[in-house]
This record gives structure tokens, C-alpha cells and sequence, in this order.
């Protein structure tokens, strides 16, 4: 009786923990490989902790790949793969949970017939697909959806999460982070800029002069840039109000309805009636930064270095 209790507790502290986003943590020190002997597991000790669904893994010779190298696993749990033997990448496929993904993933190994090279390879796991970009760590989507209006879209990005970071329409506030976001458009598409007096979309738009804020995301409630006639506009600086990136003439409040903040296909930003929907292809949505998002570690690596015995 008293073992089944102490089963129990692990149990709950378990799901405590795996509440917690989701991370891959590599042991400590290196892997050793000796040419000719066999291929050794990279680090069967390693720990995938949460409780997101993962869609697939990748493990890459990042560093140190030369033709010969080859990674192998063992197909358990539903994880499928295949390694690509002249990049040096495993793709591991399936949507399993990260205890499945790390049963799979300890079960890596390194193997090489190449003796041209015995310079350490550097390992590197990674869960998921999901890019995020350097500049800030955050993850971006564009979801397709033209008939949405832009209090509609906001609800759905907010709806969406990404291994539990929490989503929100876009808030681009560098020419970096814009730029990234740029290469995901494949049309015209919300973000997360409105005119407002306080972040909130308002339900009749006043003439000029105007304020446009930040109006979703960890900025909301933040002035992005006064907006004094047609065309003209003057960012209010700071942190997140030092940026704008409006499309010639823009923005215009043409018809003088005109309050929400949309992406051209371009990248470049446009006013338009935030019930506009005919002309937008969809959202694009913005992952992490959000107060309260659990920690997100997707991705370690570990070193295969060389001995002669
Ligand atoms: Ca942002
Ligand atoms: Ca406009």
C-alpha cells in the first residue's frame, strides 16, 4: 500500500512539472567515438519535459559534418524518420507526446566512415518546426482567412498558442523583426495596430489628428504614432513606438473609416476599415513575450569528440 501511495505523489509531481511549456535539456559533457568500433548514442540521457504535442524532431551535425557521418535511431513510439546523408539532418515525424519524442530521441546514435576528419561534431536536437526569430526568440504564423475582420482576427490570434506561448496579432516593432515577418506574408494580412486613446479599437473613428497604438500583445496600450492628416505620421519613440514601416500615403483613413493596422503582401503597413475583408488574405500572429508564458527551450545540442581507443 505504502508503494502505490509513493507511486501516486510522483505521479502528481510530475504533471506539476510538465505544466511548465516545454524543453529539451542535453547531459552534461560529450559524447566518445572511436573510429571503426561502432555507432555510439549521443545522449541517452537526455530529457524532454511538457505537455504540447511535438510534430516531428530534427537532429543535425551542425557543426563538424563531413560526407560519411550518419546519425540512426530506433523507430519507437508511432516516430517515423529519415536521414538526409548529404546534410547531415535526421527528420523525425509523428505527433506524439514529448516523452515519446524523448524515447526516440535518446536512442540517436553517431556513426562515421570517414577518417579525413576527427574534429568534434557538434550535435544539435531540435523539437518541432517552428522558427522563431533570432532578434527576440519570438514565433510567427500567417494564418489564412479572408473573410475576418480585424476585431475577429485578434480573437482568433489570441485563441491560438504555440507549445503554450500565447498568441496575439503581430506587434513588429523593428525593421529586423518586420522583416522576418515579411517572408511569411503571402498576402494582405492583419496585425496588431488600431487607432485607439488606450489600445482598445474603437467603435467610431475620429478625423485628424489621431493616435495609433499598439492594440494586442505584450504592447497593448502602448502609442505607436501620432498621425496628423493623410499620409503624415510622426512615431512617438520609445521602445515600441520608435517604428513604423506605413506604405507611401499611408495612413490615409481613406473615406474617414479607416482604423485598423493590415500588412500589404510587401511588408509595408496600410489603414483600412477594420471590417474590410475582401481584400486581406488572412492574420499573421505572434508568439512569445506574453506575461505568464511558460518557459519554451526547443532545442540543445552535445558534442561527438574523437579518441583512438
Ligand atoms: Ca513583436
Ligand atoms: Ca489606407
Amino acid at each position: 500500500m505504502s508503494a502505490f501511495i509513493l507511486v501516486a505523489t510522483l505521479l502528481v509531481g510530475t504533471s506539476v512539472a510538465a505544466a511548465q511549456g516545454l524543453a529539451i535539456t542535453m547531459s552534461a559533457g560529450q559524447a566518445g567515438f572511436v573510429l571503426n568500433k561502432g555507432a555510439i548514442p549521443i545522449d541517452p540521457n537526455l530529457t524532454v519535459v511538457g505537455t504540447p504535442t511535438i510534430n516531428g524532431a530534427t537532429v543535425a551535425i551542425a557543426n563538424g559534418f563531413v560526407a560519411g557521418d550518419s546519425l540512426s535511431f530506433m523507430p519507437v513510439n508511432g516516430i517515423a524518420g529519415s536521414f538526409n546523408s548529404a546534410t547531415g539532418v535526421l527528420t523525425l515525424s509523428g505527433a506524439r507526446s514529448p516523452a515519446d519524442f524523448q524515447a526516440a530521441l535518446r536512442t540517436v546514435k553517431f556513426n562515421t566512415t570517414a577518417a579525413s576528419s576527427n574534429a568534434p561534431r557538434v550535435v544539435q536536437f531540435t523539437l518541432g518546426f517552428a522558427k522563431s526569430f533570432p532578434g527576440n526568440g519570438h514565433f510567427y504564423e500567417f494564418v489564412p482567412g479572408a473573410a475576418v475582420a480585424w476585431k475577429d482576427a485578434k480573437a482568433q490570434a489570441a485563441a491560438r498558442n504555440l507549445y503554450g506561448l500565447k498568441g496575439y496579432l503581430a506587434t513588429p516593432t523593428t525593421a529586423a523583426e518586420n522583416a522576418y515577418i515579411q517572408r511569411l506574408l503571402t498576402g494582405p494580412a492583419w496585425m496588431g495596430a488600431c487607432v485607439s486613446s488606450s489600445g482598445s479599437m474603437l467603435t467610431s473613428f475620429p478625423g485628424f489628428p489621431r493616435t495609433w497604438y499598439w492594440c494586442a500583445g505584450p504592447e497593448i496600450g502602448q502609442k505607436l504614432c501620432n498621425n496628423s492628416s493623410s499620409g503624415a505620421y510622426t512615431p512617438v519613440g520609445g521602445a515600441n513606438g520608435s517604428y513604423t514601416n506605413w506604405s507611401g500615403g499611408e495612413p490615409n483613413n481613406f473615406s474617414g473609416i479607416e482604423g485598423c493596422a493590415a500588412y500589404y503582401s510587401n511588408g509595408m503597413w496600410n489603414d483600412q476599415a477594420c471590417d474590410t475583408r475582401a481584400t486581406l488574405s488572412g492574420f499573421l500572429v505572434e508568439y512569445g513575450g506574453t506575461p505568464g508564458d511558460p518557459q519554451i527551450v526547443l532545442a540543445g545540442s552535445r558534442n561527438v569528440n574523437f579518441s583512438s581507443r
